[in-house]
């Protein structure tokens, strides 16, 4: 290969120094290029105004690093730009590959959240996500390593000092003037809350400038006069919002203490979207235990799912503190040792044992650290259970089946209990579902035919665990909850989705179809109940303190049965009410029933007051600030 690489060179190219640099400029370019347009954060028409800034902007910031790059390294430049070309590479990679099952960059929080056994847990999830046209982020590599060994072989002079200034630093302050003068004209600052808006806008690499300036300013810079004025804005907050919930509260409260002193069973579904529910292929239900559940009881059928950077973990952040997860970064990581006024820790006040359930690896997610924090007297981890059946996930994590025959066991029931219980197997990239028997006629083979292959899979365990919970006399005498956690079907993978629901992608419907299942079955409840009110994973706890009668002063949910209020705040700053759907990245609003796009000003108060409360959840957690109020 190197000797073709050699020929040709010596054939068609005059190799200089400028050649090269220029080289590595236009093949990070193209790989900036493909980055944007690949993870579907930049769309067609390709030649519009929007897409020209980002490409101005990434052309100056490349020439920011060159020309520092150059001008820092004199002698040894060229393998710096090398090394640079290597280091950027990585970079986009691991970016294009996080961002399609994130839909997120890689920031500071996330990059320290990873560790080498999060790592080879999902190792099977991100060779998944690898596609054979990512090989243009390496393709030059052996170009640039062959044209940088024969440069030095010719010999590198050095440049001397005032000519480097001349030369570089100038070639530096005019890209510099380019992108301070584009991001200061555009509007990234009022998009905090939303990662990619920046990317989009201004190129992978400002965004990653863009985020750690603000990591450094937050973490590092802190003042403390900010954060009394930030304690001042969360008091002044709640003591609104509670006021304003006691004025609007109608004498007769749905479901009010009807589960009180009950046990509480919450199962959360590993990547069960709402699609799944109620749907038949081939004239079979993917779902029929779900379905058969949800005809005795409360069916909440526009719930969004909130998570980030922390996945499932975030999820079981969303429904056990009634607080919003970070923007960056799993939460469950980066402030585990914090105080909250968790569902646990209420409930444990009222005289239950609270119990979490999931059977692998207690550390993943930090779980051990934060189930704790959360106040979870036990948690029961794959430590604890026989590993007698697997499924899922490569097929080695334990069943869902065995998980849930095992769990029950566990919990000493002739106590009040709350358990929460995270199932595994419906996991990403579900191809170990492959073989199993369940007809998905012409998606056989296919991601979304696994996936729903996987979502009857984890149906059918469902449906024996409340077999069994009836068999125990516990479906009568408990509250059950069962929630999915996150979406299953990443973007790269829509058109299957598409063909499957027989509608043509658009991000309208996409964002709709960001739904989870919110089932609630409570004490001898006999009649199901559909309800459709918007609403979120953080309005979980809200809706089970109404039906268990605690309280719950610091939610920043609703509850979904009483409120008169429908919308879902999602994490990336986007908005979602019965009447409208707001996207963060365009500022685009949109008539949630006929997809018409309005202007975005008829919605602007009240978006206003609903992404406020992503600010007051950021400040109470960046500031620990339960811990001064003591729950
Ligand atoms: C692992 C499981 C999966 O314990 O919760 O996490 P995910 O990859 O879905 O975030
Ligand atoms: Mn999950």
């Amino acid at each position: 290969m190197f000797s073709k690489i050699k020929n040709f060179f010596n054939k068609y190219i005059k190799l200089t120094e400028s050649l090269f640099i220029t080289l590595f400029i236009l093949f990070t370019l193209l790989k900036c290029l493909y980055f944007q347009f690949s993870t579907m954060l930049n769309k067609a028409p390709y030649f519009s105004l929007d897409n020209a800034i980002m490409l101005i902007s990434s052309i100056s910031v490349l020439l920011v690093i060159v020309s520092l790059t150059l001008f820092v390294f004199d002698k040894k430049r060229l393998i710096a730009i090398f090394t640079l070309n290597l280091l950027l590479t990585i970079l986009l990679v691991a970016d294009t590959n996080f961002f399609r099952y994130y839909y997120n960059l890689i920031t500071i929080p996330v990059f320290f959240q990873l560790n080498p056994r999060m790592i080879s847990s999902v190792d099977q999830s991100i060779a998944s996500l690898f596609q054979f046209k990512d090989v243009i982020y390496i393709v030059d590599l052996p170009f640039m390593l062959f044209a940088l060994l024969k440069l030095h072989k010719k010999g590198i002079a050095s440049i001397h000092f005032p000519k480097r200034v001349v030369k570089y630093l100038s070639i530096m302050s005019i890209a510099l003037i380019i992108v301070i003068s584009i991001s200061s004209a555009s509007n990234i600052t009022s998009f905090a809350y939303n990662n990619n808006y920046s990317a989009k806008s201004l190129g992978v690499f400002y965004s990653h400038f863009y985020n750690t300036k603000l990591f450094i300013e937050k973490s590092v810079l802190q003042n403390d006069d900010l954060i009394e004025e930030e304690k001042a804005l969360v008091e002044d907050y709640f003591k609104n919002r509670n006021k304003y919930n006691e004025e609007s509260e109608s004498n007769e409260i749905k479901y009010k203490g009807i589960a009180e002193g009950k046990n509480l069973i919450v199962v959360q579904m590993e990547a069960l979207q709402q699609f799944v529910i109620g749907k038949t292929i081939n004239g079979k239900e993917i779902t029929p235990n779900l379905n058969k559940l949800i005809r005795d009881s409360l069916y909440f059928d526009n719930i969004y799912y909130q998570v980030s950077g922390g996945n499932t973990s975030d999820a079981e952040f969303l429904s056990n503190t009634s607080l919003y997860p970070l923007s960056e970064g799993s939460v469950y990581h980066r402030f585990a040792e914090n105080t909250y006024f968790s569902m646990p820790s209420i409930l444990k006040d009222n005289g239950y044992d609270t119990y979490s359930l999931h059977a692998f690896n207690k550390t993943f997610w930090n779980r051990e650290v934060m189930h704790k924090t959360l106040k979870f007297d036990t948690f029961y981890n794959s430590e604890d259970y026989i590993m007698d059946d697997f499924a899922g996930w490569s097929g080695n994590a334990l069943s869902d089946k065995s998980f849930f025959r095992q769990s029950l066991n566990m919990i000493d029931t002739s106590k009040p209990f709350y358990s929460f219980l995270i199932t595994l197997s419906c996991h990403h990239p579900f191809s170990y579902f492959e073989d199993f028997d369940f007809n998905v006629g012409e998606f056989e083979g296919e991601y979304i035919g696994n996936y729903i292959k996987g979502a009857n899979y984890a149906d059918s365990c469902i449906g024996e665990f409340v077999e069994d919970l009836k068999s125990r006399g516990l479906y009568d005498n408990s509250l059950l909850v069962f929630y999915g956690d996150h979406s299953a079907v990443p973007k790269i993978e829509h058109e299957g989705l598409m063909q499957f629901l027989g509608i043509e992608y658009n991000d309208f419907d996409w964002a709709k179809l960001q739904r989870v299942p919110l089932i609630i079955h409570y004490p001898g409840q006999q009649e199901g109940e559909v309800i459709s009110t918007t609403g979120a994973q953080i309005d979980i706890m809200p809706t089970i303190a109404n039906f268990m009668e605690f309280d719950v002063p610091y939610a920043l949910g609703k509850d979904l049965v009483n409120t008169k209020e429908s919308y879902a705040v999602l994490r990336n700053g986007s908005v979602i009410t019965d009447k409208y759907i707001y996207f963060n990245d365009t500022r685009e609003l949109y008539d949630f029933k006929t997809g018409e796009l309005l202007d975005v000003d008829l919605f602007s108060n009240q978006l206003q007051d609903l992404i406020n409360q992503l600010k007051i959840s950021d400040i109470i957690i960046s500031n620990d600030i339960f811990a001064d109020i003591n729950p």
